[in-house]
């Protein structure tokens, strides 16, 4: 059976990988998807989920707007590390048709708490800060308990960070107190760490393969093409969020350990850093090994299957 899940981003090469997968995947049922100002700002961001939705999804799903601004408002840049556009060398996005579903009385908030009544074990996937999530479960506590799981691509393993901060990875310093909100709502968590999506990474090899695999192939070597994680040299490419959603789709191929964690909300230098301590039993797991050659090997079976 499928399993139904929200993807919240903030597209982004490696959101729109993600989604793409997310798409094809026949363990995976998209519900709804969210968008929350990170890599670029909303208007951007979900100009590139409409795009990205309206070409890939073999069905309709609706695309809902979230959170424009953190919590508490700072002053965030984006990471100018995935094009101009947002979407690698995918340039132009301006023959998007759809829009998102907000209306007047309706924004992410209440289409999450729709979603979720209605559809049962849901697993809140979110690839971009915990923003839109939070904000969601302070309107709605209810939301938690129709949630089955939510799957967080946030943190580092060593309390590092590397792009925008010394210490934070870009999720976690983008809305550390929306993080710590969502960390105190009960439902079970896993941690998708900056750590795997750097050790599971493409290279031009592989996306030259994959650009021969069909439309989607296609798409997931423009993506990545114009792409640069900071953290990996020019030739390799990270795929941080499409391991978020694949630790559900296919957890057999990542290796996870229980911690209990703790976010630094203070407005220090270590703003957004997340420290992770094992221990034998907690709602929260982490991370700490994925398969490389099976995760792009089963990502590539899904690339050719759709063709
Ligand atoms: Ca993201």
């Amino acid at each position: 059976m499928k399993k139904n899940i929200i993807l919240d981003v903030d597209p982004g090469v490696d959101d729109s990988v993600s989604m793409i997968y997310s798409f094809l995947s026949n363990r995976l049922d998209v519900k709804l998807i969210c968008v929350t100002k990170g890599n670029k700002d909303l208007k951007q961001s979900t100009l590139n989920a409409l795009f990205i939705t309206e070409k890939y999804s073999k069905t309709p799903v609706p695309v809902v707007k979230g959170a424009k601004e953190p919590l508490k408002k700072t002053q965030i840049q984006t990471l100018n590390v995935h094009g101009a556009s947002g979407l690698g060398s995918i340039i132009n996005v301006s023959s998007v048709s759809s829009k998102p579903v907000n209306r007047r009385g309706y924004g992410a908030s209440e289409a999450i708490l729709e979603c979720v009544r209605q559809n049962k074990n849901i697993t809140y996937l979110c690839n971009g800060p915990a923003t839109t999530l939070a904000k969601a479960l302070k309107k709605y506590p209810e939301i938690a308990t129709h949630l089955h799981s939510i799957v967080l691509m946030s943190g580092s393993i060593d309390g590092k960070g590397g792009g925008i901060s010394p210490y934070a990875s870009f999720n976690a310093f983008s809305d550390p107190d929306a993080l710590a909100l969502v960390l105190k709502c009960g439902v079970p968590i896993t941690f998708s760490p900056s750590e795997i999506g750097l050790s599971v990474y493409l290279t031009p090899e592989i996306l030259q393969r994959f650009g021969l695999h069909g439309k989607y192939g296609k798409a997931i070597q423009d993506l990545c093409t114009g792409y640069h994680d900071l953290r990996l040299p020019a030739d390799k490419y990270a795929t941080h969020d499409l391991c978020a959603v694949m630790s559900l789709s296919h957890p057999e191929l990542f290796t996870v350990e229980c911690v209990q964690v703790s976010v630094d909300t203070s407005f220090s230098i270590k703003r957004g850093q997340t420290l992770f301590k094992k221990v034998d039993d907690s709602n929260v797991r982490l991370i700490v090994k994925a398969d490389r050659d099976k995760i792009i090997e089963t990502f590539e079976k899904c690339l050719i299957k759709a063709k």
